[in-house]
Protein backbone atom coordinates (compact mmCIF):
# COMPACT_ATOMS: atom_id res chain seq x y z
CA UNK A 1 0.00 0.00 0.00
CA UNK A 2 1.47 3.03 -1.00
CA UNK A 3 1.28 6.06 1.60
CA UNK A 4 2.46 9.36 2.40
CA UNK A 5 2.62 11.05 5.25
CA UNK A 6 2.21 15.00 5.11
CA UNK A 7 2.15 17.24 7.69
CA UNK A 8 1.24 21.25 7.36
CA UNK A 9 3.21 23.85 8.82
CA UNK A 10 2.65 27.65 8.39
CA UNK A 11 1.78 30.67 10.24
CA UNK A 12 -1.46 31.40 11.72
CA UNK A 13 -4.13 32.06 9.40
CA UNK A 14 -1.89 30.83 6.47
CA UNK A 15 -4.78 28.99 5.22
CA UNK A 16 -3.37 25.64 6.66
CA UNK A 17 -7.24 23.83 8.14
CA UNK A 18 -8.71 25.29 4.83
CA UNK A 19 -6.17 23.31 3.22
CA UNK A 20 -6.59 20.50 5.38
CA UNK A 21 -10.41 20.59 4.88
CA UNK A 22 -10.25 20.45 1.21
CA UNK A 23 -8.08 18.32 0.69
CA UNK A 24 -9.29 15.66 3.06
CA UNK A 25 -12.94 16.64 3.04
CA UNK A 26 -12.88 17.33 6.37
CA UNK A 27 -15.04 20.11 8.27
CA UNK A 28 -12.71 21.83 10.57
CA UNK A 29 -12.97 24.79 12.12
CA UNK A 30 -11.64 27.65 9.70
CA UNK A 31 -10.69 30.99 10.89
CA UNK A 32 -9.56 33.25 13.86
CA UNK A 33 -10.27 31.90 17.42
CA UNK A 34 -7.55 32.62 20.24
CA UNK A 35 -6.84 30.60 23.19
CA UNK A 36 -5.09 27.84 20.61
CA UNK A 37 -4.54 24.53 21.89
CA UNK A 38 -1.29 22.22 21.27
CA UNK A 39 -3.48 19.85 19.12
CA UNK A 40 -3.28 18.69 15.46
CA UNK A 41 -5.93 16.71 13.61
CA UNK A 42 -5.15 13.56 11.26
CA UNK A 43 -7.04 13.20 7.99
CA UNK A 44 -6.77 11.05 4.86
CA UNK A 45 -7.61 10.92 1.11
CA UNK A 46 -6.58 9.45 -2.42
CA UNK A 47 -4.36 11.18 -4.83
CA UNK A 48 -2.50 10.03 -7.76
CA UNK A 49 -2.56 6.16 -6.32
CA UNK A 50 -1.44 7.43 -3.43
CA UNK A 51 -3.07 7.49 0.32
CA UNK A 52 -2.16 10.65 1.86
CA UNK A 53 -1.95 10.73 5.96
CA UNK A 54 -1.99 14.64 6.43
CA UNK A 55 -1.89 16.78 9.76
CA UNK A 56 -3.02 20.12 10.48
CA UNK A 57 -0.45 21.35 12.80
CA UNK A 58 -0.72 24.29 15.01
CA UNK A 59 0.04 27.80 13.67
CA UNK A 60 3.73 29.15 14.19
CA UNK A 61 5.56 32.73 12.92
CA UNK A 62 8.47 30.65 13.74
CA UNK A 63 10.55 27.17 15.44
CA UNK A 64 12.47 28.29 18.25
CA UNK A 65 11.93 27.29 21.92
CA UNK A 66 9.96 29.90 23.28
CA UNK A 67 6.05 28.63 22.83
CA UNK A 68 4.31 25.22 23.19
CA UNK A 69 3.38 25.68 19.44
CA UNK A 70 6.50 26.19 18.39
CA UNK A 71 7.72 23.09 20.29
CA UNK A 72 4.77 21.01 19.44
CA UNK A 73 6.12 21.15 15.67
CA UNK A 74 9.34 20.77 16.13
CA UNK A 75 9.34 17.88 17.48
CA UNK A 76 6.51 16.81 15.27
CA UNK A 77 8.76 17.57 12.13
CA UNK A 78 11.90 15.19 14.09
CA UNK A 79 10.57 12.66 16.08
CA UNK A 80 7.53 11.64 13.63
CA UNK A 81 9.36 12.10 10.60
CA UNK A 82 6.35 12.93 7.86
CA UNK A 83 7.14 12.30 4.31
CA UNK A 84 7.09 15.99 3.06
CA UNK A 85 6.16 19.22 4.69
CA UNK A 86 3.71 21.50 3.01
CA UNK A 87 4.50 24.96 4.33
CA UNK A 88 1.95 26.84 3.86
CA UNK A 89 2.75 30.14 3.36
CA UNK A 90 0.51 33.48 2.88
CA UNK A 91 1.35 34.92 -0.42
CA UNK A 92 -0.02 37.81 0.39
CA UNK A 93 2.72 38.38 3.00
CA UNK A 94 5.69 36.59 2.00
CA UNK A 95 8.09 38.61 4.16
CA UNK A 96 7.18 37.67 7.26
CA UNK A 97 5.62 33.80 6.40
CA UNK A 98 9.33 32.77 4.73
CA UNK A 99 10.51 33.65 7.97
CA UNK A 100 9.45 30.29 9.22
CA UNK A 101 10.80 28.83 5.94
CA UNK A 102 14.23 28.96 6.48
CA UNK A 103 13.87 27.31 9.52
CA UNK A 104 12.73 24.25 7.81
CA UNK A 105 15.80 25.09 5.84
CA UNK A 106 17.94 24.91 8.80
CA UNK A 107 16.31 21.91 9.82
CA UNK A 108 17.02 20.03 6.42
CA UNK A 109 13.39 19.06 5.98
CA UNK A 110 11.65 17.66 2.83
CA UNK A 111 8.86 20.92 2.00
CA UNK A 112 6.91 21.90 -0.68
CA UNK A 113 5.79 25.55 0.08
CA UNK A 114 2.03 26.24 -0.61
CA UNK A 115 2.13 29.38 -2.18
CA UNK A 116 -1.37 30.23 -0.66
CA UNK A 117 -4.33 33.21 -0.81
CA UNK A 118 -2.74 33.51 -3.89
CA UNK A 119 -5.45 35.10 -4.75
CA UNK A 120 -4.97 38.11 -2.84
CA UNK A 121 -1.15 38.13 -4.36
CA UNK A 122 -3.18 39.05 -7.83
CA UNK A 123 -6.10 41.05 -6.82
CA UNK A 124 -2.63 43.13 -4.99
CA UNK A 125 -1.20 43.69 -8.73
CA UNK A 126 1.69 42.11 -7.40
CA UNK A 127 4.64 40.12 -9.54
CA UNK A 128 6.27 37.46 -8.38
CA UNK A 129 8.62 35.34 -10.14
CA UNK A 130 7.79 32.45 -7.54
CA UNK A 131 9.68 29.88 -9.97
CA UNK A 132 12.74 31.87 -10.13
CA UNK A 133 12.74 32.13 -5.68
CA UNK A 134 11.94 28.39 -5.94
CA UNK A 135 15.18 27.83 -8.25
CA UNK A 136 17.15 29.90 -5.98
CA UNK A 137 16.40 28.24 -2.38
CA UNK A 138 15.75 24.72 -3.67
CA UNK A 139 12.50 24.48 -2.43
CA UNK A 140 8.93 23.95 -4.88
CA UNK A 141 7.13 26.49 -4.98
CA UNK A 142 2.64 26.04 -5.90
CA UNK A 143 0.61 28.73 -5.83
CA UNK A 144 -2.53 27.73 -4.43
CA UNK A 145 -6.25 29.06 -3.15
CA UNK A 146 -7.62 27.14 -0.19
CA UNK A 147 -10.68 28.42 -0.34
CA UNK A 148 -11.76 27.30 -3.60
CA UNK A 149 -9.44 24.45 -3.93
CA UNK A 150 -7.47 26.42 -6.76
CA UNK A 151 -4.07 24.28 -7.21
CA UNK A 152 -4.71 21.84 -4.59
CA UNK A 153 -3.98 18.87 -7.20
CA UNK A 154 -1.07 20.27 -8.51
CA UNK A 155 0.58 20.94 -4.49
CA UNK A 156 -0.19 17.10 -4.32
CA UNK A 157 1.34 15.76 -7.50
CA UNK A 158 4.43 18.22 -6.55
CA UNK A 159 4.60 16.15 -3.18
CA UNK A 160 4.55 12.75 -4.76
CA UNK A 161 7.04 13.74 -7.14
CA UNK A 162 8.97 14.85 -3.77
CA UNK A 163 8.66 11.45 -2.16
CA UNK A 164 9.59 9.52 -5.72
CA UNK A 165 12.15 11.82 -5.83
CA UNK A 166 11.38 12.90 -9.54
CA UNK A 167 11.02 16.84 -7.98
CA UNK A 168 13.58 18.43 -10.38
CA UNK A 169 13.55 21.74 -8.15
CA UNK A 170 14.65 20.27 -4.92
CA UNK A 171 18.44 21.02 -3.95
CA UNK A 172 20.07 21.41 -0.63
CA UNK A 173 20.98 25.18 0.12
CA UNK A 174 21.83 26.00 3.74
CA UNK A 175 21.17 29.98 4.43
CA UNK A 176 24.63 31.57 4.91
CA UNK A 177 24.74 33.30 8.09
CA UNK A 178 27.78 34.76 7.21
CA UNK A 179 31.94 34.54 7.82
CA UNK A 180 32.01 34.79 11.58
CA UNK A 181 28.77 32.67 12.80
CA UNK A 182 30.08 30.40 9.66
CA UNK A 183 33.10 29.49 11.43
CA UNK A 184 31.39 29.15 14.84
CA UNK A 185 28.77 26.92 13.46
CA UNK A 186 32.20 24.69 11.68
CA UNK A 187 33.95 24.70 14.61
CA UNK A 188 30.37 23.38 16.62
CA UNK A 189 30.07 20.51 14.24
CA UNK A 190 33.47 18.92 14.53
CA UNK A 191 32.62 19.15 18.37
CA UNK A 192 29.18 17.42 17.84
CA UNK A 193 30.87 15.41 15.29
CA UNK A 194 32.80 13.52 17.91
CA UNK A 195 29.78 11.99 19.42
CA UNK A 196 27.72 9.26 18.34
CA UNK A 197 26.07 11.04 15.34
CA UNK A 198 23.81 8.43 14.56
CA UNK A 199 21.78 8.72 18.07
CA UNK A 200 20.88 12.76 16.99
CA UNK A 201 17.60 13.42 15.71
CA UNK A 202 18.51 16.52 14.57
CA UNK A 203 21.29 17.36 11.25
CA UNK A 204 24.10 18.71 13.11
CA UNK A 205 24.25 22.06 11.69
CA UNK A 206 21.33 22.74 13.04
CA UNK A 207 22.20 21.71 16.13
CA UNK A 208 25.42 24.14 16.07
CA UNK A 209 22.75 27.19 14.92
CA UNK A 210 20.25 26.40 17.75
CA UNK A 211 23.03 26.27 20.23
CA UNK A 212 24.62 29.43 19.50
CA UNK A 213 20.94 30.95 20.11
CA UNK A 214 20.48 29.20 23.22
CA UNK A 215 17.55 27.20 22.47
CA UNK A 216 16.68 25.61 25.95
CA UNK A 217 15.04 22.88 23.99
CA UNK A 218 18.07 21.75 22.04
CA UNK A 219 20.11 22.36 24.79
CA UNK A 220 18.66 19.75 27.39
CA UNK A 221 17.99 17.43 24.20
CA UNK A 222 22.19 17.60 23.77
CA UNK A 223 22.42 17.28 27.50
CA UNK A 224 20.81 14.23 27.20
CA UNK A 225 22.55 12.62 24.39
CA UNK A 226 25.80 14.04 24.46
CA UNK A 227 28.76 12.71 26.06
CA UNK A 228 31.26 15.58 24.66
CA UNK A 229 31.28 17.61 28.19
CA UNK A 230 33.00 20.74 27.15
CA UNK A 231 30.41 21.63 24.40
CA UNK A 232 28.71 24.11 26.36
CA UNK A 233 31.89 25.95 27.26
CA UNK A 234 32.83 25.94 23.74
CA UNK A 235 29.27 26.88 22.92
CA UNK A 236 29.64 29.76 25.23
CA UNK A 237 32.95 31.31 23.76
CA UNK A 238 31.84 31.26 20.00
CA UNK A 239 28.96 33.10 20.93
CA UNK A 240 31.18 35.62 22.83
CA UNK A 241 33.66 35.20 19.36
CA UNK A 242 30.60 36.50 17.59
CA UNK A 243 29.24 39.10 20.22
CA UNK A 244 32.20 40.52 19.92
CA UNK A 245 32.65 40.54 16.75
CA UNK A 246 29.73 41.69 15.51
CA UNK A 247 28.91 44.10 18.21
CA UNK A 248 25.64 42.23 18.00
CA UNK A 249 23.62 39.61 20.28
CA UNK A 250 23.91 36.36 18.59
CA UNK A 251 20.85 35.34 18.62
CA UNK A 252 19.90 38.35 16.84
CA UNK A 253 22.60 38.22 14.20
CA UNK A 254 21.12 35.28 13.42
CA UNK A 255 17.61 36.14 13.31
CA UNK A 256 18.42 39.17 11.05
CA UNK A 257 20.57 36.59 8.53
CA UNK A 258 17.39 34.83 8.43
CA UNK A 259 15.76 37.92 7.23
CA UNK A 260 18.43 39.11 4.95
CA UNK A 261 18.14 35.59 3.21
CA UNK A 262 14.64 35.89 2.33
CA UNK A 263 14.90 39.80 1.53
CA UNK A 264 17.71 38.95 -0.72
CA UNK A 265 15.45 36.16 -2.39
CA UNK A 266 12.24 38.42 -2.44
CA UNK A 267 14.26 41.49 -4.16
CA UNK A 268 14.86 39.30 -7.56
CA UNK A 269 11.26 37.97 -7.64
CA UNK A 270 8.86 39.72 -6.52
CA UNK A 271 7.61 43.32 -7.52
CA UNK A 272 5.02 44.63 -4.78
CA UNK A 273 2.61 47.21 -6.49
CA UNK A 274 2.82 50.12 -4.71
CA UNK A 275 -0.64 52.41 -3.22
CA UNK A 276 1.29 55.04 -4.67
CA UNK A 277 1.06 53.83 -8.48
CA UNK A 278 -2.39 52.50 -7.88
CA UNK A 279 -3.80 55.83 -7.02
CA UNK A 280 -5.53 57.31 -10.02
CA UNK A 281 -7.24 60.90 -10.02
P1 LIG B 1 -5.01 28.55 9.55
O1 LIG B 1 -4.97 29.42 10.76
O2 LIG B 1 -3.68 28.48 8.89
O3 LIG B 1 -5.60 27.20 9.80
O4 LIG B 1 -5.93 29.31 8.47
P2 LIG B 1 -7.46 29.07 8.11
O5 LIG B 1 -7.63 27.90 7.21
O6 LIG B 1 -8.27 29.07 9.36
O7 LIG B 1 -7.75 30.37 7.21
C1 LIG B 1 -7.69 31.68 7.74
C2 LIG B 1 -8.60 32.57 6.90
O8 LIG B 1 -8.09 32.72 5.56
C3 LIG B 1 -10.03 32.03 6.74
O9 LIG B 1 -10.92 33.12 6.80
C4 LIG B 1 -10.01 31.41 5.34
O10 LIG B 1 -11.29 31.39 4.75
C5 LIG B 1 -9.08 32.33 4.60
N1 LIG B 1 -8.38 31.68 3.48
C6 LIG B 1 -7.77 30.46 3.50
N2 LIG B 1 -7.20 30.21 2.30
C7 LIG B 1 -7.42 31.30 1.52
C8 LIG B 1 -7.06 31.63 0.17
O11 LIG B 1 -6.35 30.90 -0.56
N3 LIG B 1 -7.47 32.85 -0.28
C9 LIG B 1 -8.19 33.71 0.48
N4 LIG B 1 -8.53 34.87 -0.05
N5 LIG B 1 -8.54 33.41 1.75
C10 LIG B 1 -8.17 32.23 2.27
MG1 LIG C 1 -6.09 26.31 11.59
K1 LIG D 1 -6.95 30.43 12.30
Amino acid sequence: KKVITVALVGNPNAGKTSLFNIASGAHEHVGNYGGVTVDSKEGRFKHGGYTFKIVDLPGTYSLSAYTPEELYVRRHIVEDKPDVIVNIVAASNLERNLYLTTELIDMEAPVVVALNMYDELKESGSEFNYQKLSKMIGIPMVPTVAKTGAGIGELFDTVIRMHEDKEPTVRRVHISYGNVIENSISRLNIKLEKDKSSRLIFPRRYISIKLLEKDKDIESYVSAVSDNGDLFASRNAEVKYIEETLKEDAESALTNARYGFIAGGLKETLKEKTNESDRTR
